[in-house]
């Protein structure tokens, strides 16, 4: 059986061979991966572990904070922190950013991370993930503040997600195509399992909260709507929906089989761009979906595009199979 390609391997020939991974980044990705696989351990126990249940805490999102959040985010932390490749961190379980120790030396990269998307799902077994996204400390003075993260998606160096979920799978772009790395647990590595993931045009599979219908904007309501007529209808096809509520999970899914996912902005919370956060939920999964084909927008622009005022900055999502993310765009420009 001819040898699978490790994560390390693939991450070195990446190096070498495209020039795309500096050493420093590499390191970088070694040390997010070996965190996901600890994180995946954690998971995995569940109640064995006592990592089960709200931890009596609530996020800078005003979220209840699941224990498993907490431990997720200080893997992630602690396995970061000293190895000289970060300057500093930020995550969705922290207010503001984490800078790298004095005692610690400084890199050039920032990674930004929810340490633990889709946690609803934690106490009833459904695939949870990490999500993380990866830019440039902006050059010039040697400290490092919050304004040095607000860069738009495309300046991204790096980005990826770990699923933990029947399998734990890693994956990840640094700009050349997308790849996907499967945990085998016999050597406790990350193993190439696909290169170059590709996702078809079409699709006939949406992915979105329906409780939330009444809410919508009219021009999601008119997709949806169109979808939902089926091959009577002006689509002429008939649609399926799956709606995991770990946006991991079903970005895993469209990555793997097409689909397009809709977390919109809705009138529940006007002020609101919408649910999910640009700079470490929207921007790495725009980016994974984009370098695999695929289109992600706000419903108004390209989010990659998208200039970030705030640190946990929401936005609103429309991302997978590129026929289908354009028909909805157009749906919000109406000539
Ligand atoms: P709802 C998980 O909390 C999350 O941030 C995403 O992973 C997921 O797609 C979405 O929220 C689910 O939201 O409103 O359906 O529970």
């Amino acid at each position: 059986m001819s040898q699978r390609i490790s994560l390390t391997r693939y991450l070195v020939e990446q190096q070498r061979m495209e020039g795309h991974i500096p050493s420093q980044l590499r390191l970088l990705l070694e040390v997010v991966a070996r965190a996901c696989k600890s994180i995946s351990q954690a998971v995995n126990k569940g109640a064995l572990g006592g990592v089960l249940g709200t931890a009596g805490s609530e996020n800078v999102q005003g979220e209840v904070q699941k224990k498993l959040d907490i431990i997720a985010n200080e893997v992630l932390i602690e396995a970061n922190e000293w190895g000289g490749h970060l300057a500093a961190m930020a995550s969705e379980e922290m207010d503001g950013i984490y800078v790298v120790p004095n005692r610690y030396p400084q890199g050039e990269y920032l990674l930004l991370f929810d340490p633990l998307d889709g946690s609803s799902n934690i106490d009833v077994n459904v695939s949870i993930g990490t999500i993380f996204s990866v830019l440039k400390k902006p050059e010039g003075d040697s400290g490092v503040e919050e304004s040095d993260f607000l860069q738009a998606g495309n300046q991204q160096v790096a980005a990826g997600y770990c699923v933990y979920g029947p399998q734990t799978t890693l994956v990840l772009t640094v700009g050349d195509g997308v790849a996907m790395f499967t945990l085998d647990r016999e050597q406790g590595s990350f193993v190439l399992t696909e290169e170059n993931m590709r996702l078809p045009e079409d699709t006939q599979e949406f992915a979105i909260n329906m409780s939330n219908m009444r809410h919508w904007d009219t021009p999601v309501k008119r997709y949806i709507d169109e979808c939902l007529q089926g091959k009577e209808g002006p689509r002429g096809k008939d649609f399926n929906m799956r709606w995991i509520a770990s946006m991991v999970a079903d970005v895993h899914r469209i990555l793997t089989r097409g689909g397009v996912f809709m977390y919109p902005w809705d009138k529940r919370e006007p002020e609101k761009a919408g649910k999910l956060r640009l700079m470490y939920e929207a921007n790495p999964m725009s980016w994974l979906i984009e370098q695999a084909g695929g289109a992600a927008t706000n419903g108004k622009q390209r989010i990659l595009d998208i200039q970030p005022t705030k640190l946990h900055e929401r936005v609103s999502v429309i991302l997978g199979s590129k026929n289908e993310v354009e028909r909805v765009t157009r749906y919000h420009s109406p000539l």
